[in-house]
């Protein structure tokens, strides 16, 4: 479902540091569209969802949160709580992110434009089409 964290390259000087995420290295797609989710109300949980297509890179900038990743047999979470860590999720993934810090800064990359129709949003919609049915 998910190989864990991927180390990505952070390079440090006497400037601060610099993390590198580069389509055919850490990001195993050709990226299509970026977005960002920041400013979470209450740690409000998100997410509640797979793609039937998408894949996507997620880390966290800054701060953290759990990601909770579920193939439609196993289930499990994965804390992102470093800005030189990501996770690689592929489609047919339900994907929850709860526990998001006050200053977390989610990024994610994405290998398609954003398409509704590429949402299955109801997790019983999930299991069925997860199951082949
Ligand atoms: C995902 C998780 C990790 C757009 O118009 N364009 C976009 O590129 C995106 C990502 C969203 N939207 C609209 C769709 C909704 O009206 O923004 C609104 C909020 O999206 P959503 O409720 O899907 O947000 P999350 O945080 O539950 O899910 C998002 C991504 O949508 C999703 O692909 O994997 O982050």
């Amino acid at each position: 479902m998910t190989d864990g964290l991927i180390p990505l390259q952070r390079i440090t000087d006497a400037r601060g540091s610099l993390v590198v995420l580069e389509t055919g290295k850490a990001v195993p797609f050709p990226v299509k569209r970026t977005y960002f989710i920041y400013g979470t109300k209450d740690a409000a949980p998100r997410g509640f969802h797979a793609h039937k297509t998408l894949d996507q890179v997620f880390v966290c900038v800054q701060g953290s949160c759990d990601v909770l990743l579920d193939d439609g047999k196993v289930k499990k979470t994965v804390r992102l709580d470093k800005p030189d860590a990501a996770i690689h999720v592929g489609p047919m993934v339900w994907h929850e992110m709860h526990d998001f810090s006050a200053d977390c800064i989610f990024l994610a990359l994405a290998s398609d434009r954003y398409d509704e129709n590429d949402y299955i949003r109801k997790y019983e919609d999930f299991t069925a089409l997860a199951a082949g049915k």
